[in-house]
């Protein structure tokens, strides 16, 4: 039986994946690598060092930097990812996110985030969204990115459910690795191409159902 939702948060609860977007987006360009939304795909769910580099890679510069600029130039990214998410208030939280969850919980279900960022609780007391999670795991809990299991693995252990009765939910073609890598069924928001893994999909948040789900996992 379906007893736990696990959540990204990035592109997923809120709109902060475009924030990561915007700020490595001006840091590739200031570092004369060209930067697309496509290739932006490919760092969605990745740890702010790895996708450092794989930006340097994309653009041939892998050699050019010590560990000491590599980590200024990660916390230049962090410094300008900060100054779009001190913005952020409880109107931020993306449609359907929040009736999604009043019925999950309605149905005594639990909740879970599984997010690989350090910005995570922040986001998430901006979001005041902190006391609807029975548990976050963030960066601070695990030691593998996605698309590595392991986050969404600890977030079922730490809710006390197995990874087949869970849920997870996602933006990233990362994170539904990870969650089919952690043995649950898949939900993934965007594009059919970039999320073709899922075992469900939705365009954008606004269209999830809870009954359209539940019915998809029962299946
Ligand atoms: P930070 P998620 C991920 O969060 C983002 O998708 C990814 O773009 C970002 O690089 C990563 O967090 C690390 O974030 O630099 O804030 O530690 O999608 O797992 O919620
Ligand atoms: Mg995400």
């Amino acid at each position: 039986p379906l007893k736990a939702f696990i959540f990204d948060l990035d592109g997923v609860i809120t709109e902060s994946a475009e924030y990561h977007y915007l700020a490595w987006k001006a840091l590739a360009e200031e570092l004369d690598i060209s930067f697309t939304r496509e290739f932006n795909e490919e760092l969605k769910g990745i740890s702010r060092m790895d996708s450092l580099d794989k930006i340097l890679t994309r653009g041939g510069r892998m050699n050019d930097f010590t560990q000491e600029e590599k980590d200024s130039l990660a916390t230049k990214k962090n410094e300008h990812y900060r100054t779009f998410i001190k913005k952020i208030t409880p109107d931020d939280v993306l449609p359907g996110i929040e009736p999604l969850l009043a019925e999950i919980r309605s149905r005594g279900l639990k909740i879970g985030l599984a997010s690989v960022s350090k910005n995570a609780a922040d986001v998430m007391n901006s979001l005041r969204l902190t006391e609807e999670f029975d548990v976050i795991v963030d960066a601070a809990t695990i030691s593998k990115s996605k698309p590595d299991p392991e986050i969404f693995l600890t977030a079922a252990r730490l809710l006390n459910v197995a990874p087949s009765e869970c849920i997870g939910v996602e933006d990233a073609a990362a994170g539904v690795t990870s969650i089919k890598g952690a043995g649950m069924f898949a939900v993934g928001v965007g594009s059919a191409e970039t999320l073709a893994e899922a075992d469900l999909i939705y365009a954008n948040t606004s269209l999830l159902s809870y009954e359209e789900i539940l019915a998809e996992f029962e299946k």
